[in-house]
């Protein structure tokens, strides 16, 4: 553990993490510094100001930042600000929430990454476990944060969802089992090439038990661990096997259940369940826990929902899709349930990523396109015909107009929301607004 006593500790970002940071040190009887680059942010007045060693908004000041012991840093902030490495550089240790909770921690850890499926997996284990009666709680990326959830009382496993911003800040995480899902191209806004966000993911792996990884994904092999288990959906110890005539999932050599019983869909769900079987196995979960929480497990909204379906036509909310390997994920899964043709409504903020890589799927598998947002001007340009709006809801007036009985109308946008919306959350509910008012 770290002593935090006489220690100066600054919490450099009043977000969820921050204000968790905060609860946590206060409960810990430290009081910190506070600092935030924005000028108001929005959970302030949560904060009684008397209780803590002063609040500082606005540009970071790096003489002040530079007298800490400590820095909490929130994963929204760059380590690379220029204030935060000035401090670095006079001797402050650099730390993020997680590391705070991993030096904390006492329970065991499952420690899930990867550029899409995170949150699914996160859920499926944490499921998993406590339908085999161990307490299980999913906390990090996911949405509660882990100095939340270091809190509450008779957990037996945490199950963390770890963004590579998280990761980055993070050293003294052990996990009884971790993973990295896949690597696509994301947050290349803040890392810039894809060696250096490849690398950030692979920090999952440090002082784990067991590395799960993807057969079918070379920057996801552990390059350092004592054990691993990669999986492949083709594989014969943890895969899709033929079984009394149906597909099954395969899980440590015996067939589990069929894929038909699954409750979620597609084959990019297929790949998450068996990863999640083999996290779950690993922290206690049985055979009769991962059953049922496979067949009972409700999607996560947001992800390839359907909305409505009226006069043959359906409506699909994909707006979690926030990169274009989850865009490729959703297409691959949903078109060959579409007898008509798929609409697909994309564009938002980019983070840097390079939208060509959407051609092939545009070209063979999209058989029209309507963009939005600040980077739909560059995936507009790679279809003829692709009609370009400014408004989510001039999007779904636009699509409602093309689609004819047995079409499917899919927003997966590849993007970001945050050049439009608060969050892809809002996003996907004025999606679902927009498409209630227009067809029911
Ligand atoms: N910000 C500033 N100045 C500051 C601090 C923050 O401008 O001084 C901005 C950030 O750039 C960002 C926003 O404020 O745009 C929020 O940043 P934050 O670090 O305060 O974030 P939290 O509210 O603490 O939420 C974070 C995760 N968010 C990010 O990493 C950006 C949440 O993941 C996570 O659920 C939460 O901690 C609890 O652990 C969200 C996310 O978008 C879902 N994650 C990214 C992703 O999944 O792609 C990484
Ligand atoms: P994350 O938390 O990493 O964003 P989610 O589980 O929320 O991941 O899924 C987000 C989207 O990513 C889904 O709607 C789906 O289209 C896609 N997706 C999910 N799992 C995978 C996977 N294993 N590989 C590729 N894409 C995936």
């Amino acid at each position: 553990t770290l002593s935090l006593t006489k220690k100066r500790i600054a919490v450099v970002g009043l977000g969820l993490s921050g204000l968790a940071t905060v609860r946590f040190l206060l409960n810990q009887g430290v009081k910190p510094v506070l600092m935030d680059s924005r000028s108001k942010p929005a959970g302030i007045e949560q904060i009684a100001a008397e209780k803590v060693d002063g609040i500082y908004l606005g540009e970071l000041d790096a003489n002040r930042l530079a007298k800490m012991d400590i820095i909490v840093l929130s994963p929204g902030l760059s380590p690379q600000h220029p204030a935060v490495r000035f401090a670095v550089a006079q001797g402050a240790e650099l730390m993020g929430d997680v590391e705070l909770f991993a030096r904390f921690n006492t329970k065991a850890v499952v420690a899930i990454t990867g550029s899409n499926g995170k949150s699914t997996v996160t859920k499926l284990v944490e499921a998993m476990l406590n339908a085999s009666g161990v307490k299980a709680l999913a906390a990090g990326n996911i949405g509660l944060p882990v100095l939340d959830a270091i809190m509450q009382p008779d957990i037996d496993v945490y199950v963390l969802e770890l963004s590579s911003f998280q990761l980055d800040t993070l050293h003294n995480l052990h996990s009884v089992a971790s993973t990295v899902l896949n690597v696509s191209a994301d947050h290349l806004d803040r890392y810039h090439t894809m060696a250096a966000y490849t690398a950030s993911k692979q920090r999952v792996y440090q002082h784990t038990a067991l590395a799960v990884f993807n057969l079918d994904d070379a920057a996801t092999i552990p390059q350092q661990a004592e054990h691993s288990l990669g999986i492949k959906l083709a594989d014969a110890g943890y895969g899709i096997c033929d079984h009394k005539g149906e597909r099954w999932i395969k899980v440590a050599g015996e067939p589990l259940l069929s894929v038909a019983q699954m409750s979620l869909f597609g084959a990019h769900n297929e790949f998450n369940a068996l990863v999640a079987c083999a996290l779950a196995l690993a922290a206690g979960a049985n055979r009769n826990g991962l059953i049922q929480a496979l067949t009972t497990f409700q999607s996560l909204p947001h992800r390839c929902t359907l909305v409505a379906e009226h006069k043959g036509v359906r409506w699909i909310n994909d707006s979690k899709a926030t990169n274009i390997g989850a865009t490729l994920a959703a297409i691959a899964g949903l078109k060959p349930g579409v007898t008509g043709r798929l609409i697909l409504i994309a564009g938002g903020d980019g983070k840097g990523a390079d939208m060509s890589e959407l051609q092939t799927v545009l070209d063979t598998q999209v058989d029209a396109l309507i963009t939005l947002g600040q980077d739909g001007p560059a995936i507009a340009a790679l279809k003829p015909d692709a009609v370009q709006v400014k408004t989510l809801q001039d999007a779904v007036k636009t699509a409602a107009k093309l689609a004819k009985s047995g079409d499917m109308v899919l927003l997966s946008p590849a993007c970001a929301s945050l050049d439009m919306f608060k969050s892809y959350s809002e996003r996907g509910e004025q999606f679902s607004a927009a498409v209630k008012a227009e067809v029911l």
